[in-house]
């Protein structure tokens, strides 16, 4: 019976038809090319070992471009009264083939699903480390500094950076005809609007709206037109502080300061001031500390004094306290200044002051 169907076959499509096979229960007699395929898939087939193998089995057998894809090209070149016969023929080895991989293809994926579950998790494998962010040491340095002086009392405040030559200068008891309120030595946006070139504006806000005691600190950014080279920038970080009560003296000041330096450079660190000039303050002093990075002994930082400048200071002069309405005959107070810049550069021998500003992790990933 099968043989008489083969030679029917043959003698109808003109071909070979070596073989047949059985699929949902009916009998195909197949062309040769067509049972070379199912055999050939089957042999690949029975090697299959891994989920990605029978991944590209797939793809090779029933691919767009793929084996049963090349088979189907040939039904137009058919006779007409035999395309629908072949054209079964390859459906029926389309199903097989998808069946038998879909069967591999969900059993491969369920054994490594639960090869997954089997894996040992290796506790002595070293841990990928995560890239944690820190603050830049400028902020570092004023948090730092905050931290000392919030535990002597001190309330942090700010105010605006742009200014009228009032809060910059005039309350400041800072002279019409002093040099630094000319343009060589502060950025006028206007006439009487500037970028402040000092945080005591902020002091003098605060004073205004309130009465004594006092005792803040204001940390921000100054503006002054400095060339830009090691030691300048044309706006630069500093933390002003402001204490003002009945009774407060010098030894008040020199005690808060001595604190401070302690605090934030080290035990070791010594003292000195040095009388000055300052239109806000009167007695005034510029404050040195022995230099932190040779103990004193003598560096290219020091010039070899031993010594480095990092704050002025003083008590308030009592034409500030007439601006903001306070009694002078009641109340003193005492002032300082420093650079945020100046102090962190001579803490951690930072040599430029452009290094803060120009972004390079080579040089913030240090602090
Ligand atoms: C008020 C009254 C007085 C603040 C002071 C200095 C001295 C000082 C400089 C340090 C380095 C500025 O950044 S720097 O260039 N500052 O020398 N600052 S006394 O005196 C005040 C502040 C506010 C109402």
């Amino acid at each position: 019976m099968i043989e008489k169907a083969r030679s029917f076959i043959e003698c109808m499509y003109g071909m070979s038809v070596p073989a047949f096979f059985i699929t949902n229960r009916k009998l195909f007699i197949m062309p040769e090319e067509i049972q070379d395929t199912q055999k050939i898939f089957h042999d690949e087939v029975a090697r299959i070992k891994t989920l990605s193998e029978a991944e590209l089995l797939k793809v090779k057998y029933l691919g767009r471009t793929g084996v049963v894809s090349e088979l189907m090209k040939v039904i137009p070149k058919l006779p007409v009264d035999k395309r629908a016969s072949y054209g079964k023929q390859i459906n029926a080895l389309k199903d097989e083939i998808s069946k038998i991989l879909a069967d591999h293809i969900n059993r491969l994926s369920l054994e490594k699903k639960s090869s997954y579950k089997k894996e040992v998790f290796d506790v002595t494998l070293p841990g990928k480390l995560p890239c944690i962010g820190k603050k830049h040491p400028l902020t570092q340095t004023i948090a730092d500094i905050k931290d000392v002086f919030a535990r002597l009392g001190f309330e942090v405040v700010f105010g605006p950076e742009v200014e009228s030559e009032y809060y910059n200068f005039d309350a400041l008891n800072i002279p019409s005809d002093h040099p630094s309120r000319t343009d060589f030595d502060t950025f006028y946006i206007k006439e009487d609007v500037l970028l402040r070139s000092q945080t005591s504006t902020v002091q003098i806000r605060i004073m205004e709206k309130q009465k004594p005691p006092i005792r803040i600190i204001a940390p921000g950014i100054v503006y002054r037109p400095d060339t830009v080279d090691a030691r300048h920038s044309f706006m630069f970080h500093q933390v002003e502080g402001l204490l003002v009560d009945e009774g407060v003296s010098f030894a008040d000041l020199k005690g808060t300061l001595y604190q401070f330096i302690k605090s934030y450079f080290g035990e070791n660190v010594q003292m000195r001031f040095r009388p000055s000039f300052f239109p806000f303050t009167e007695p005034s002093a510029e404050v040195d500390i022995s230099c932190s990075l040779c103990s004193g002994k003598g560096c290219s930082v020091c010039s070899y004094s031993g010594w480095v400048e990092i704050l002025g200071a003083g008590m308030v002069d009592p034409n500030v306290f007439e601006a903001v309405h306070y009694d002078a005959e009641k109340y003193t107070g005492f002032a300082f200044g420093m650079g945020v810049e100046r102090v962190t550069m001579l803490k951690y021998g930072i040599d430029d002051i452009r290094l803060f500003y120009e972004n390079d992790m080579r040089f913030l990933s240090q602090f």
